[in-house]
């Protein structure tokens, strides 16, 4: 069944709660102040069911907002999750403060669909309803909720709440609109804003918020936004009735273990563990409100998004001022730290007095730390609300330079699925070495940076067959993932050549005759064919073409590229002889954690003229350790 979160809007008094109620049957004032004094103060909540166009149903939750001016805050924190707006306007008042005030948000938030509301028909005549009608279509003229769109987007509905009149034509105008908007997606990283916290007895904490994006399951953990405390979901509802999962577009209620109320309150976010990050500045999209004074860099400003409100301080780019009905790139810079992520729409507030007078789109959640210079800023922000999402992502990339950009980091800075981040950086264009994305650019540039070190290093040492892999990567200063991807990459185009722990270019560094390469095989063969039970170096040699101080050569190369490993003054060993018998020991330790000389020489088929000397190595290399006559494997 498909979920859609339907707002109230407009002025105080216009008849929105009486509405929810004539729906619904569900009297969204729920504070006993509320009920007392008449007026809502904070959201409330109800729901019902609708029969949708095609047949199916759609289930409709309402989050109902106040109406005076003094609340605005709280209509804020009701209004981030909705898909569709009924704007509410009596029709014997007809447009006041808060019907521009509450219109002026939902546009600014890009609240795509929605039907105006005439409540209170029965208060007028058919003529005064007539005139209020011809006003507010004028109103909403050039907006989202405009009439005259083709196809028919936003009706105009009048109702009463009172006699009822209306009330089915609105429920099917409804039924249609909600089955049209773009349901929000449960496939994506889960998102909650917190809007309650409370405690109920017998079940502990509980929060409640709109799914913004995702599912929640029982017993689920999620992280909370901002701090990184993890909860555990010991229980989900949704519009009062348990699930097993709860889903995007749903009023959800989690009942949370491992937390007290005391470290949660409206404003918060759950969200996937272990994938975002807060933020104390994002980089975003302003627009200014032709109703609002101009703006000035460095002002500060209430800002809103979802159900979390800070104070931030705006810094513009590349301009002192932002005039009034004018949009342009800012930082903002918040007092407290919280989780925002691309494409998040926000709404700013004067400082004092507060009034809305603007809002925008969240562009990049994660800006560079440094101050960068302003052009490069700016096209950045332009690449990346342009689209599309491989050119962003390219950009995203190419701004980390060499140090590239982790594939969890993308995750939780564009906001997208693991499945999904592979196949992007595919069609970015961007160089994957291992976890890490790099530009074309700086691999390149990384690429040279090594063969250039390498030509360095053998012009200097023409007698040394290269350059260890450790002293390389310090002279290119390339972390880890790079200088791998760099090795391997020039690897394969034969660049160069890397033997053991050293490398060189190719056709660069030590230079071997024939007869010296067919030793060399001669000897490699020796022992890698012997495994343990290896013959004397001295055998060896004695078999070879080449002369003895050509064949002490040739040996020393192999040690140095620990082809071979001394491990006595008499016994020399292959490496993968040796990598053997530390997979067998290893192997040995879960079913027996130590071992002693005559185990050793059982398992291994070796004399104690080998078994003694290949224990001590086995010490050193910290494989085993001694303790009396055995050996602890470790
Ligand atoms: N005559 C008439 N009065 C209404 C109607 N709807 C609401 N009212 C009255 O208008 C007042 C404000 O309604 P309420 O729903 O609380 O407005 P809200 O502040 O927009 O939520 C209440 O006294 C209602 O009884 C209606 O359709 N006709
Ligand atoms: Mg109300």
């Amino acid at each position: 069944m498909k979920s859609v979160i339907v707002g109230t809007a407009g002025h105080i008094d216009h008849g929105k709660t009486s509405l929810v109620k004539a729906l619904t049957g569900i009297d969204a004032d729920r504070l006993e102040e509320e009920k007392r004094r008449g007026i809502t103060i904070d959201i409330g909540f109800a729901h019902f069911e609708l029969p949708a166009p095609n047949g199916s149903k759609i289930r409709v939750g309402f989050v109902d907002v106040p109406g005076h001016e003094r609340f605005v805050r709280n209509m804020l924190a009701g209004v981030g999750g909705i898909d569709l707006v009924l704007l509410v306007i009596a029709a014997d008042e007809g447009i006041k403060p808060q019907t521009r005030e509450h219109f002026d948000i939902c546009r600014l938030l890009a609240i795509r669909r929605g039907i105006t509301v005439l409540t209170k028909s029965d208060a007028v005549d058919a003529e005064t309803l007539e005139v209020v009608r011809l006003e507010v279509e004028d109103y909403v003229h050039g907006s989202f909720l405009d009439t005259a769109l083709d196809p028919p987007q936003s009706p105009i509905i009048a109702v009463s709440s009172l006699t009822g009149a209306g009330l089915d034509e609105l429920k099917s105008a409804l039924a249609r609109v909600a089955s049209e908007v773009t349901a929000k997606d449960s496939a994506a990283l889960t998102r909650l804003p917190i809007d309650r916290v409370f405690t109920m007895k017998g079940f502990g904490t509980v929060v409640t918020g709109t799914l913004v994006a995702g599912t929640i399951r029982k017993e689920e953990e999620l992280e909370v936004f901002p701090g990184g405390k993890r909860v555990r979901i010991r229980g989900v509802q949704v519009h009062g009735a348990s699930t097993e999962a709860a889903l995007a577009g749903q009023r959800t209620a989690l009942n949370l273990a491992g937390v007290s109320t005391d470290d949660l309150a409206r404003g918060i976010t759950l969200a996937t563990a272990d994938t975002f990050r807060s933020t104390s500045r994002v980089d975003a999209l302003l627009s200014l409100l032709p109703s609002a004074k101009p703006l000035r860099d460095g002002a500060r400003v209430h800002f809103h998004a979802y159900t979390m409100e800070t104070i931030a301080e705006v810094r513009l780019y590349g301009t002192k001022q932002l005039k009034p009905g004018d949009e342009a790139y800012a930082q903002l810079r918040f007092a407290e730290p919280t989780l925002l992520l691309p494409a998040d729409r926000f709404i700013v507030r004067q400082f004092s007095p507060v009034i809305t007078i603007g809002g925008g789109v969240v562009l990049d959640a994660s800006p560079a730390a440094r101050r960068q210079r302003v052009e490069n800023a700016l096209a950045f922000l332009q690449t990346i609300r342009e689209g599309p999402p491989e050119r962003i992502l390219a950009a995203r990339v190419a701004r980390r330079g060499a140090n590239g950009l982790q594939l969890n980091d993308v995750i939780g800075e564009i906001n997208i699925r693991w499945e999904e981040v592979t196949k992007l950086a595919g069609k970015a264009g961007v160089v994957q070495c291992d976890q890490l994305l790099l530009s074309p650019d700086a691999f390149a540039k990384a690429k040279a940076d090594t063969l250039q070190a390498l030509k360095k290093f053998h012009d200097a040492n023409p007698l040394v067959a290269g350059m260890s892999k450790e002293e390389l990567r310090d002279r290119v200063s390339l972390i880890s993932e790079v200088f791998h991807g760099v090795l391997g990459k020039l690897t394969e185009e034969r660049k160069l050549e890397v033997t053991g722990e050293v490398v060189h270019l190719q056709g660069r560094g030590v230079v071997m005759k024939d007869e010296e390469a067919e030793s060399k095989k001669i000897i490699e063969q020796a022992f890698a064919s012997a495994g343990l039970k290896v013959p004397s170096l001295k055998e060896v040699l004695a078999g070879l073409k080449v002369d003895k101080t050509r064949a002490q050569k040739i040996v020393t190369l192999l040690l140095r590229d620990k082809v071979l490993t001394k491990i006595s003054e008499e016994l020399v060993f292959h490496q993968s002889a040796l990598a053997d018998l530390r997979q067998k020991i290893a192997a040995l330790k879960t079913t027996t954690p130590k071992i002693d000389v005559a185990r050793f020489k059982d398992m291994t088929g070796v004399t104690r003229k080998y078994a003694i000397p290949l224990l001590e190595y086995l010490d050193r290399e910290r494989v085993t350790r001694r303790v009396g006559d055995e050996r602890v494997i470790l």
